[in-house]
């Protein structure tokens, strides 16, 4: 029987990279983001393609429309195998005495909080079936500050000890928590972090070689595939010229 994924966040980036890394996989997938054309056109590609695709569309800090959203699944789309945790971002680099406290709040709203509220709304079906795993997409920034990261690193340290909390939850079980935590992915990440400066976004992977969306699905997928007695419990996947998220060696 084919399994299940859910991707938050799946209309950029690493969310949409692992849709279409699971969809080619084999696994039946349910894309959620807010924007509802961008699922739309993503769904269509991954239908002709052959995966059986279905779209959700609401924002993961609203607790009561993703309720809304997990509860309208029918049939066996109810038993998710998968659950990525992706959806997220970064608002601001700015020292954590001038940063902004809205986009402090719309930064734990979504990284933790939505990551709590799918986690919350998923899990029990996985217990009550007694398989599943929750992949996480924490990141370097949770290992270790850098300069003006403060909150965002806030966030993702926090994934961390949310996906170790929940990993010791479910031991008993054989369902399986991985925290995947990369490092300088091209994404649109950058673009939203500086509210759409596009130059200041391009500067971040500027003189060195970055990861992309698809190289950090290939290691969600890893992690999905191994053997059910093999617990893949955090990896962090850093671009080469990168020694952490502080030190980026690039080229002149
Ligand atoms: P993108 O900006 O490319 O993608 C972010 C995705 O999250 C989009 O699909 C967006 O969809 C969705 N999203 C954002 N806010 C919400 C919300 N409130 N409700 C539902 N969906 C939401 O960024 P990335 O792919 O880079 O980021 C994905 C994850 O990876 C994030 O958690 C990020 O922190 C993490 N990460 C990124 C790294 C990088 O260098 N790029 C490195 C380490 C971790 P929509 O706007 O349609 O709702
Ligand atoms: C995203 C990677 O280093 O920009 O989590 O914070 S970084």
């Amino acid at each position: 029987m084919k399994k299940t994924v859910l991707v938050t966040g799946a209309t950029s980036g690493i969310g949409e990279a692992c849709a279409r890394k699971f969809a080619a996989g084999g696994y039946n997938v349910i894309i959620t983001a807010r924007r509802a054309d961008k699922l739309e056109s993503i769904r269509t590609e991954l239908e002709a393609e052959g995966a059986a695709v279905k779209t959700l569309v609401f924002d993961v800090r609203d607790a009561e429309a993703a309720r809304q959203a997990v509860d309208s699944l029918e049939g066996p789309w109810r038993d998710i195998d998968v659950l990525v945790n992706n959806a997220g971002l970064a608002l601001g680099l700015e020292k954590e005495y001038e940063g902004d406290p809205e986009d402090w709040n719309t930064m734990i709203d979504t990284n933790i909080k939505g990551l709590l509220t799918m986690t919350r709304l998923i899990v029990p079906g996985m217990i009550a079936r007694n398989e599943g795993h929750v992949i996480n997409i924490g990141s370097v920034a949770g290992d270790a500050a850098y300069a003006g990261g403060n909150v965002y690193c806030a966030t993702k340290a926090a994934v961390k000890a949310i996906t170790d909390g929940l990993r010791i939850d479910v031991a008993a079980s054989a369902l399986r928590v991985t925290n995947i935590k990369p490092g300088l992915v091209e994404t649109n990440f950058s673009n939203i972090r500086f509210h759409g400066d596009t130059e200041r976004a391009a500067n971040v992977y500027k003189g060195i070689q970055p990861l992309t969306g698809a190289d950090i699905a290939d290691v969600v997928f890893f992690a999905a595939s191994a053997p059910k007695h093999v617990q893949i419990a955090e990896v962090l996947v850093l671009a080469t010229h990168q020694g952490n998220g502080s030190v980026i060696v690039r080229e002149p």
